[in-house]
């Protein structure tokens, strides 16, 4: 069951769509307005677990963690940091009473959950208007599914967005992408799509492409997609100020950017110089926003990734910019940068301000939302211009954004660290809704590594979103970048002939409202300390290599087979308890429950060969819910299930 309870007049931010009962009574928390704020107190038994919060550092069980919702571009985030790029302000109590609350406000929110062992969870919401959603049911799984059926359907990508994705901070010229493909191709590594960062554009300007080096965009697009690969432009939250320019006029012309405090329009400092930003809290302003992806839609491209949308600010028209970038800034703003007081992001935050529904809005305090609207302005687009499905992930997120495009985790390091952090992460977010989502596979700050890329790889292979990024000073990230190709090749081809099951485990779930990943303790109580462990959809536990090594410790929950895929699938019986596994490098090793079946496909090496003619059954279930569908359209219904 899940209720409302309404405090002041909050804004809709569109993350909750089901009709929900309004409630007076807030049970298990204590409540206390105070003069800007609402503090929530809820004491914790000791052994109470707390789940939530999606995208946020620490571990699955949130116990012992300040949290701040406020979303912040944080390259080369580490434990210490309270913010990442995404608002999921959603806690999980699992004790005695087992009960969920979504604290619904684009405000910042602070959650200290049993801090410095205080016993309790503290929630200090930073507004006085806010929506609370309470949800009680038996499980914590049942809670969840509660959450999500409340938020609505979940963004439903096209079948080749769950092939294997190259990209890099860097790529600029067609032969870069071409490279690309025929490094895959000459290793006969799988590839679906190569995405383009901002180095594609025309001085980092949306909806432009350098045509100096790609003086037929639509032709190049043709030609990868005769290949089978597609190209996956970046997307940047501002739009450059040039007079004269196209969609800068239509943007003035329209009123489409945020206003400064004197009612001109915002000036913030990006990569592209100078520019406004959308007003994504204004219908019209989406509007026109995702109209402008005709840009690419008519030169045949059919997947994007919206990036800078906390939004990201280097320096604006009040503030000159953080150290850190000043040679850079310098070089944009000259002596201008002279002028301008020190950086401070909450000082620019305070500056701007958004149209909602007719009132002026200070962006400070509906800041979280803004990366979502994004999201929804360019989903909401793409719906029109294109007639079939597309591929969209974002950097910044609300609760609610997963109906209208995935997330990536945002700039992490190739480290075994955040190897870790990917999988908690994935528990995570799913439990907030968003199933369309992955890390960058290998890490994006600084290099990576043989062992840790081919881990990150075998762990990669079963999130929906599988997409190797890195940096623009990092070593080579390709996955024949590191001369052993067959191990790599190995390794790719393992989520290839997985695909026939994750894309059927994700449809599945994203159209019943349920997880994709989920933490292993939603289906084994009394596995709530095992975080390195995952249920993937219905059928698998997978215990990924996190740590350097070719051991592991691995606990059945129940007796299960154990496959071992080293180019061919090798199943053995395994029993309940404590096991040590051994897997090299070139090995992935994972596990499918008692009573459950996988579905296997043929190698491949690119989508276009993709058929579910042929499937192999492994485990010892008696049938699978195979869904498939014709992987484009969105035809998308449960009537397209059979049983194997
Ligand atoms: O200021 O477009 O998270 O994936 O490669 C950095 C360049 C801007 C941040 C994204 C990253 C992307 C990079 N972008």
């Amino acid at each position: 069951m899940i209720t409302k309870t309404i405090f002041g007049s909050p804004m809709d931010t569109g993350a909750i769509t089901a009709e929900i009962p309004v409630v007076q009574d807030i049970l298990y928390y204590n409540v206390s307005v105070q003069e800007k704020e609402i503090v929530f107190t809820c004491p914790l038994g000791t052994d109470d677990i707390v789940y939530g919060l999606g995208e946020t550092m620490g571990r699955v069980n949130k116990r012992g963690g300040r949290y701040i919702s406020f979303n912040t571009d944080t390259a080369e985030h580490e434990e210490s940091n309270p913010s990442l790029y995404a608002s999921h302000n959603f806690l999980l109590v699992d004790g005695k009473e087992k009960f969920g609350v979504f604290f619904d406000t684009p405000a910042k929110v602070t959650f200290e959950i049993d801090y410095k062992n205080s016993g309790e969870i503290r929630v200090i919401c930073h507004t006085r208007d806010l929506k609370l959603y309470q949800i009680q049911e038996n499980s914590p799984y049942a809670i969840v599914r509660t959450l999500l059926k409340a938020i609505g359907p979940c963004y439903l990508p096209p079948l080749w967005a769950f092939g294997y994705g190259q990209s890099r901070f860097g790529y600029k010229t067609p032969k870069d992408f071409t490279d690309v493909v025929k490094g895959h191709a000459e290793n006969r590594i799988p590839l679906d799509y190569i995405c383009m960062d901002i180095d594609y554009m025309d001085g980092y300007r949306d909806f432009s492409v350098n045509e100096e080096n790609f003086p037929d965009l639509k032709g190049f697009v043709q030609d990868l997609k005769d290949q089978g690969i597609r190209l996956v432009p970046i997307v940047d939250a501002g739009v450059k100020i040039q007079p004269g320019e196209a969609v800068y006029e239509s943007g003035i012309k329209g009123g489409h950017f945020c206003r400064n405090k004197e009612g001109g329009f915002f000036q913030a400092g990006v990569w592209p110089g100078m520019t406004h930003f959308p007003d994504f809290f204004d219908e019209n302003a989406r509007e026109w926003f995702g109209n402008q992806y005709q840009f690419y839609t008519n030169r045949g491209i059919e997947g994007f990734w919206n990036d800078m949308n906390e939004p990201a600010i280097f320096y604006s028209e009040y503030t000159k910019g953080p150290r850190k970038l000043g040679f850079f800034l310098d070089m944009i703003l000259g002596e201008k940068r002279k002028e301008k007081k020190k950086q401070d992001l909450i000082r620019d935050y305070q500056s701007f301000f958004h149209n909602v529904e007719g009132k002026r809005v200070r962006h400070y305090d509906v800041h979280n939302l803004f990366g979502a609207l994004m999201t929804r302005a360019s989903s909401e687009g793409l719906q029109r211009l294109l007639d079939h499905r597309f591929l969209l992930f974002s950097r910044s997120s609300y609760i609610g954004a997963s109906r209208y495009g995935g997330i990536w985790t945002g700039d992490n390091t190739s480290k075994w660290e955040h190897l870790m952090l990917n999988v908690r992460h994935m528990a995570s977010v799913n439990l907030c809704g968003f199933l369309f989502s992955g890390a960058d596979t290998g890490g994006f700050m600084g290099n990576s590594n043989r062992e840790l890329l081919l881990r990150w790889l075998a762990f990669s292979a079963f999130t929906p979103l599988m997409r190797n990024h890195t940096g623009c000073f990092t070593k080579n990230q390709e996955a024949y970048q590191f001369g052993d190709t067959a191990a790599f090749r190995k390794v790719i081809s393992l989520r290839y002939r997985l695909l026939p099951y994750i894309y059927s485990e994700y449809m599945k779930a994203a159209l019943t409202s349920d997880m994709y990943i989920k933490p292993l303790a939603f289906e084994y109580p009394g596995c709530e300390a095992i975080e390195d462990q995952l249920l993937v959809g219905g059928s698998i536990m997978i215990a990924p290599f996190v740590k350097e090594g070719t051991s592991r410790t691995v606990y059945l929950p129940e007796d299960m087979t154990m496959v071992r895929y080293d180019g061919e699938f090798h199943c053995t019986p395994a029993k309940k308890g404590k096991i040590t596994l051994e897997a090299g490098y070139d090995e992935v090793v994972f596990f499918i429950r008692k009573g459950k079946l996988l579905p296997i496909g043929p190698e491949i090496t690119n989508i276009r060969d993709y058929n579910v003619e042929n499937l192999t059954l492994l485990g010892d279930g008696d049938s699978y819910a195979l869904y498939t569908d014709d992987g484009l359209t969105r035809d998308c219904t449960m009537e397209n299930v059979r049983y194997l």
